[in-house]
């Protein structure tokens, strides 16, 4: 491995692999693929060409690299801990103290390995966009209205390689087919729910799943009208039912949602525990089913006229055609 910005790291990803055989936790594997981390896995051939983004409060890092002369983008954040392993990290851990003052006193614990987790997703090829996308950037907020639309946002997307491919491989059970939670096959009012892969499906305090539709030709909340509403109330429904039969958790603890705009242009929706503020959760990216659901029912063309409020990154191509059509 060529020596890089950051050394240490380097030798974090190159040296992490399972050393644990013996306590295996086969619940604890969310490789979707069955891979486990060895030595021909995407991260012990990394090398690293910059660090994207860190956060010593999310306790994440976000690094770009090679692997073998391909780019790629690999996330590592550390696990919550976890009530229910508490006992279990308190009796086969090992303190070391570091000071003692008074009542006070500070100490390193040394958790076991399947309690010392930290969570890898692994981009690779990682195209531009994927890389650009964990920078931080100055975020902007753009009023679209149905005009600009058409004009600006609609030419941009379509112009786009926006791959959807890993959804069509949800939808297809070529990936992902045993994380399913939930199916109705209706090809127009049916939808897939599954974990999002942001959450690991440890906690139900930090639940977060995802329905996508089945039908391929809504890219967007935009697309939306009263046609759509049957589909809308299915995936309410259905996805309310089944997260309070799987996980216990009442409609009135879910946030239920879409983006504007989305990360990926096929219909989706996001369930998330009320109880954990998860990204782009806020209002200006934000609708609430059940607001979007009123709103067509109100008026059938709503999200055909309305003008919506998003954010933007200042390198985001969109932003630049707001720009340079004046509306900002
Ligand atoms: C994505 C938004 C997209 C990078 C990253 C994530 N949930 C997914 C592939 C499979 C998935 C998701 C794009 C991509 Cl880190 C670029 O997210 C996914 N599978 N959010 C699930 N279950």
């Amino acid at each position: 491995m060529a020596e890089s910005e950051n050394g240490s790291a380097a030798k974090r990803l190159k040296t992490h692999e399972t050393g644990d055989t013996e306590q295996k936790h086969t619940d604890n594997e969310q490789h979707s693929d069955g891979d486990e981390i060895s030595s021909d896995s995407p991260v012990s051939g990394f090398e690293i060409t910059r660090i994207l983004r860190e956060s010593a409060r999310e306790k994440n890092i976000f690094v770009h690299g090679k692997v073998k002369d391909q780019d790629a983008v690999v996330i590592l954040e550390k696990s919550p801990i976890r009530q229910d392993t508490l006992p279990e990290l308190l009796k086969s851990s090992t303190l070391k103290l570091e000071m003692r003052n008074d009542v006070y006193s500070t100490y390193k614990l040394q958790a076991p390995a399947h309690l010392n987790e930290i969570k890898t997703t692994v981009v690779c090829p990682a195209t531009e966009k994927h890389i650009k996308k964990y920078l931080r950037q100055e975020i902007f907020l753009v009023e679209e209205s149905g005009e600009d639309y058409r004009q600006l946002t609609l030419p941009y997307i379509s112009g786009q390689s926006f791959s959807v491919q890993w959804v069509h491989n949800i939808l297809d059970k070529k990936a992902e087919a045993d994380r399913i939670i939930f199916e109705d096959p209706d090809p127009n009012t049916g939808f897939v729910l599954l974990p999002d892969f942001k959450w690991d499906q440890k906690q139900p305090e930090d639940l977060y799943l995802i329905a996508i539709v089945h039908r391929r030709d809504i890219k967007s909340l935009r697309d939306l009208t009263s046609e759509h509403l049957p589909l809308l109330k299915n995936i309410r429904s259905k996805g309310e039912y089944t997260i309070k039969q799987q996980y216990g958790i009442p409609p009135s603890k879910l946030r239920i949602y879409l983006h504007y705009q989305p990360s990926y242009y096929h219909l989706h929706v996001h369930f998330t525990s009320l109880d954990y503020e998860a990204p782009g959760c806020g209002v200006e990216r934000a609708h609430l089913l059940s607001d979007v659901i009123q709103n067509l029912q109100a008026d059938a063309r709503y999200y055909h006229n309305r003008s919506l409020t998003f954010p933007l990154r200042a390198d985001d191509g969109l932003l630049i055609r707001f720009k340079e059509a004046g509306k900002l």
